[in-house]
């Protein structure tokens, strides 16, 4: 990745501070351990290239040099985000859509933390936290996006088919600018995390909204139902056959196969 770019990329932004790597195990880990030690609210962790990224429940995320976004921000939560930190998987899921959305491409957020494009995983989401005994330290938000078409993995390696920015938009994508506007866009939903309006917005963006899903549960179980929306803390809520409502706090959505 090209440094003086990304200086220029992010130089009018409010961040903390920022370390660059050409390669790294996984940002996250970095941004943990810089958090630990007291990094200041914003600072970035970004690399070229990882060699063990992770996803949820310790699955791999692929991050190819030269081809991908993959950082870690880290947020020192204000007292009045405290109550809403459900919430953040749902802010950078909305940023790193938007930041997709102006450049003319049509996103969803596949509940919680995969934003799709034309129906395909382009980004994936990893929060973290850091406590200090009973109190909550810091958030770490890990974003990867696959920017260019090295890197999506291969089919059989995904369990969500998976795409590009380069599939929709061409090779001259800069990974600098989306990587400023998905930054610029968590810094102005900061503010608005605890509102009516930023659920409405998120709901909005909802793949699969009125449709019947299955969710896997990642304990072995599953819930089936139709996409209703969200609770007020980022839930999924779903309606099932009879009626009944059901609430879903993690899991893999799907769309139900049809019998
Ligand atoms: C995620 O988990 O989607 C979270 C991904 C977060 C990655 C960022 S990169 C910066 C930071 N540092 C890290 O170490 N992680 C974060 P989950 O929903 O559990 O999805 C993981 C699944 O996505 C895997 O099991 C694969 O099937 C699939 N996958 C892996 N790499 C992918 C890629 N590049 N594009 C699309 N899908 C991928």
């Amino acid at each position: 990745m090209n440094q003086n770019e990304l200086k220029k990329a992010l130089s009018r932004l409010p961040l903390g501070d920022v370390r660059y790597f050409d390669s790294i195990g996984s940002t996250n880990n970095e941004a943990l351990a810089w958090a630990t030690s007291g990094a200041k609210d914003l600072s970035l962790v970004i690399a070229d290239a990882q060699t063990a990224g992770r996803g949820r429940l310790d699955r791999k995320w692929f991050t190819p040099k030269g081809t991908a976004l993959a950082f870690s921000l880290i947020l020192r939560p204000t007292a009045e985000e405290k109550p809403y930190l459900t919430r953040i998987v749902g802010m950078a899921a909305l940023a790193v859509a938007d930041a997709l959305r102006t450049r003319g491409l049509s996103t969803q957020i596949k509940w919680p933390n995969d934003v799709l494009l034309n129906g395909r995983k382009a980004a994936g989401i990893l929060i973290e936290s850091v406590w200090s005994g009973d109190e909550l330290d810091c958030l770490v938000i890990g974003i990867g996006v696959n920017v260019l078409k090295g890197a999506v993995p291969a089919t059989e390696l995904l369990q969500f088919p998976a795409t590009s920015l380069e599939e929709s938009l061409g090779p001259a994508v800069e990974r600098e600018k989306v990587l400023r506007d998905i930054l610029a866009g968590i810094i102005a939903l900061r503010p608005h995390l605890g509102t009516d309006s930023f659920i409405a917005s998120w709901e909005k963006a909802l793949a699969f909204r009125g449709e019947q899903v299955q969710i896997e549960e990642g304990n072995g179980s599953s819930s089936t139902g139709k996409l209703l929306g969200l609770e007020p803390d980022g839930s999924l809520r779903l309606s099932s056959e009879d009626g009944e409502s059901i609430t879903v706090r993690f899991g893999d959505v799907r769309l139900r196969p049809r019998a």
